[in-house]
């Protein structure tokens, strides 16, 4: 027994010798060093780090800030506060246009058809990560995307978004709306995010998550290393939410009777509130465009196109209307670089 242990400890103080040596190598001569060695000094830094993220964050909030952290380092995102921002603009951060729709995350196609609808100029800026700069992520912001920058200050949630920018743009998109219709489009409004998303995201990242990398456009060990973890939290947050207690025939008859809702409301009318759009029709096609343009094999999918045709019409209306830069936008897709 105590010669086993003698051996253990042997074995360690003799691991703890080559990497000592290693690591000596890698910063006098890291040349001599092989590509095995490299590759075991890449996963000892990775353990080490990941060991005092997840002490730190504990382990699921720690393998996402490893992530974002990854995201952060080699995406795209820049920050625009302290960085000469241009005041009054608004940059909108959100995730790079794709190759089907010109934001993958709904909330942010709602906040930008918000400010198309409204006239309100804006910069885009692509982010993968939704901790987001250090300013958003531990001031105003609550790690969600979308969020913006505004005069050197981040705010988060479209929802309060949109309030800030009405009084500071002096817009209303609501005004011809009487105190009983501004109850029903916020009645909408929430049906739309707080159930009807969480079809859409049983449907994309649980139940098709094979077609993901095709549709993030990244490569598919990408989504392949992600999805443990990914596919965890998700479960978490539907569980969290309530939604994911559910079985997956009774979301699809929830997401059925949601979509019904919006699709007898709207009748025959050009937007929900009537011959102009009003905010909730940002809402409501934030969550339908990415049905419509990232979902074709999905029933939610045959629901929106074939079950209740006008919603397909009615998408169709507000991307003419206000998105005649998608095909620019999404054309600019790495697909077709
Ligand atoms: N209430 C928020 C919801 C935003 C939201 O859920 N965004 C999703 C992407 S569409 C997100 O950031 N999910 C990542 C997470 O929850 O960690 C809003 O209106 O902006």
């Amino acid at each position: 027994m105590s010669g086993s242990l003698g051996d253990v400890q042997g074995s360690l103080a003799a691991l703890y010798e080559n990497l000592q040596t290693l690591v000596l190598l890698l910063f006098t001569d890291p040349t001599q060093l092989s590509y095995g060695q490299a590759f075991v000094l890449v996963g000892v830094s990775v353990l080490l780090v990941a060991t005092v993220v997840w002490t730190f964050f504990g382990r699921q909030n720690g393998t996402m800030v490893f992530i974002n952290a990854v995201l952060r380092t080699f995406g795209t995102g820049q920050t625009k506060t302290g960085a000469g921002f241009t005041p009054g603009k608004v940059y909108v951060y959100g995730p790079p246009s794709v190759k089907a729709i010109p934001s993958l995350f709904p909330f942010s196609m709602k906040l930008e058809t918000y400010l198309r609808m409204a006239d309100i100029p804006y910069q885009p800026v692509h982010v993968w990560s939704t901790q987001g700069p250090k300013v958003c992520a531990y001031t105003s912001c609550n790690g969600k995307i979308p969020w913006i920058e505004y005069n050197g200050e981040a705010m988060g949630d479209s929802g309060l978004i949109l309030e800030f920018l009405n009084k500071e743009k002096d817009v209303d998109l609501n005004q011809s709306l009487s105190e009983a219709d501004k109850a029903v489009s916020r009645a909408f409004t929430k049906m739309v995010e707080e159930s009807t998303y969480w079809g859409l995201v049983q449907s994309r990242y649980m139940d098709n998550y094979g077609k993901l990398h095709d549709l993030f456009e990244l490569p598919w060990t990408v989504m392949f290393l992600v999805r443990s973890v990914g596919q965890r939290e998700i479960r978490q947050m539907m569980r969290g939410h309530g939604i994911g207690r559910h079985s997956k025939e009774e979301i699809e008859g929830i997401m059925e009777k949601d979509l019904k809702a919006i699709s007898s409301f709207l009748g025959a009318k050009p937007y929900l509130m009537g011959d102009e759009p009003t905010e909730v029709d940002a809402a409501v096609f934030g969550q339908l465009s990415e049905i419509v343009w990232t979902a074709p094999d999905s029933y939610l999918h045959r629901i929106v196109t074939v079950d209740y045709p006008n919603l397909l019409v009615y998408c169709n209306r507000i991307k003419d209307r206000y998105w005649s830069d998608w095909d620019q936008l999404t054309k600019k897709s790495k697909k077709d670089k």
